[in-house]
């Protein structure tokens, strides 16, 4: 049977075989009575990774981010993001109707927020006005093509919030790819956020599952929110084990989905009828520009799809391309002639 190269998100690898034996013969225990010794383990783990007091294994990356707003925010609270964040782009509207709370969505380059933007953005202390509370940064960036948040910036905007009394919420769904397309360790970037979610099941190849780090009288609060969503977990140690392994085992390679993505944008650059600038792709993620006159983005994945490779439109013009643990440089080279063949 012919691969389908499965270019649409690094959210569609399945366990490996190892993976599946780690979690098989994982100790569980009810993690709702705090008793599953696996949970325990991961909590303990990417708290430290991230150099904050704890942590707490949530069902998913939306889980994550929502329980984190709500546990800053009250309702009738502003939150500061960027237009295109997945906060306010991909979670159903969640904050609105999980906190209560109103987005103030700020156009910025590739996602990346300048602090100079979010200063302006703050409301002044007036009734008419909402009442900010919190900033919430995507790095990397998803809809911005995979871009890092330069350390910096965030440093500057986290300096900002303390100087207002904002918190700073960091959606690290993919914080380990800027990691290791940086060098910069990951506590070094979750020092400048209050509270951080980091994804299991993108990039790191686990079935299931994110974790939020924080304060620990914040993720307490978080905890209670989980419990009200309905995402207290049982014997989930099973989807834990193959976090640690993920951890353990899926971290470094990330390197080379980088690497691949980057071969994939400099093939499409010297093609004619797709735009997108190599230089800017800094991780596992491709997002590039069709000549409408020759493909919409749907013609284009359903044409693709034909030759077995497939990829997600991105607007209507536009194409997202993410390399994961499953794709091989065989794969890229696949993919190229692909290209070469739709765009002669
Ligand atoms: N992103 C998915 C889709 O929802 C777009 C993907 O295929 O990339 N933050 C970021 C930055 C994300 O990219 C995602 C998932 C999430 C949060 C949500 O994670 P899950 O899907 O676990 O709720």
């Amino acid at each position: 049977m012919k691969k389908i190269i499965d270019l649409r998100s690094d959210t569609v690898t399945r366990p490996t075989e190892e993976m599946r034996e780690i979690m098989a013969s994982a100790p569980v225990g009810d993690d709702v009575f705090g008793e599953d010794p696996t949970v325990n383990r991961l909590q303990a783990k990417v708290a430290g990774l991230l150099g904050k007091e704890a942590a707490l294994f949530v069902a998913s990356g939306t889980m994550g981010n929502q329980t984190c707003i709500n546990a800053h925010t009250q309702p009738g609270d502003e939150v500061i993001c960027d237009v295109n964040s997945h906060i306010f782009n991909y979670e159903g509207g969640a904050p609105a109707v999980l906190s209560g709370v109103q987005l103030h969505p700020i156009y910025a380059e590739r996602g990346i927020l300048r602090a100079e933007q979010i200063a302006e953005a703050v409301r002044p202390a007036d009734h008419h006005y909402p009442h900010t509370q919190l900033i919430a940064l995507e790095n990397t960036h998803n809809r911005g093509g995979g871009a890092v948040y330069p350390l910096e910036e965030m440093k500057r905007i986290y300096t900002l919030a303390q100087s207002h009394g904002l918190k700073v919420h960091l959606d690290g769904a993919r914080l380990w790819h800027a990691s290791v397309a940086t060098g910069i360790p990951m506590a070094e970037y979750a020092r400048y956020a209050d509270s951080v979610t980091v994804c299991l099941s993108k990039g790191l190849g686990a079935p299931v599952g994110s974790v939020v780090a924080g304060p620990a009288e914040f993720i307490d609060r978080v905890h209670r929110y989980r419990k009200l969503y309905g995402g207290g977990m049982r014997q989930a140690g099973i989807l834990a084990a193959a976090g640690i392994y993920a951890i353990d085992n899926h971290f470094e390679r990330l390197a080379q989905d980088h690497r691949r993505a980057k071969a994939l944008a400099r093939a499409l650059a010297e093609l004619p009828g797709a735009e997108v600038n190599p230089d800017e792709v800094e991780t596992n993620i491709v997002i590039f520009k069709l000549d409408p006159r020759r493909y919409s983005a749907q013609a284009w994945c359903a044409a693709m799809a034909e030759a077995g490779i497939l990829m997600l439109p991105f607007g209507p013009d536009r194409v997202r391309m993410v390399t994961h643990l499953h794709i091989t440089d065989g794969d890229v080279d696949q993919v190229v002639a692909a290209f070469r063949k739709f765009l002669k």
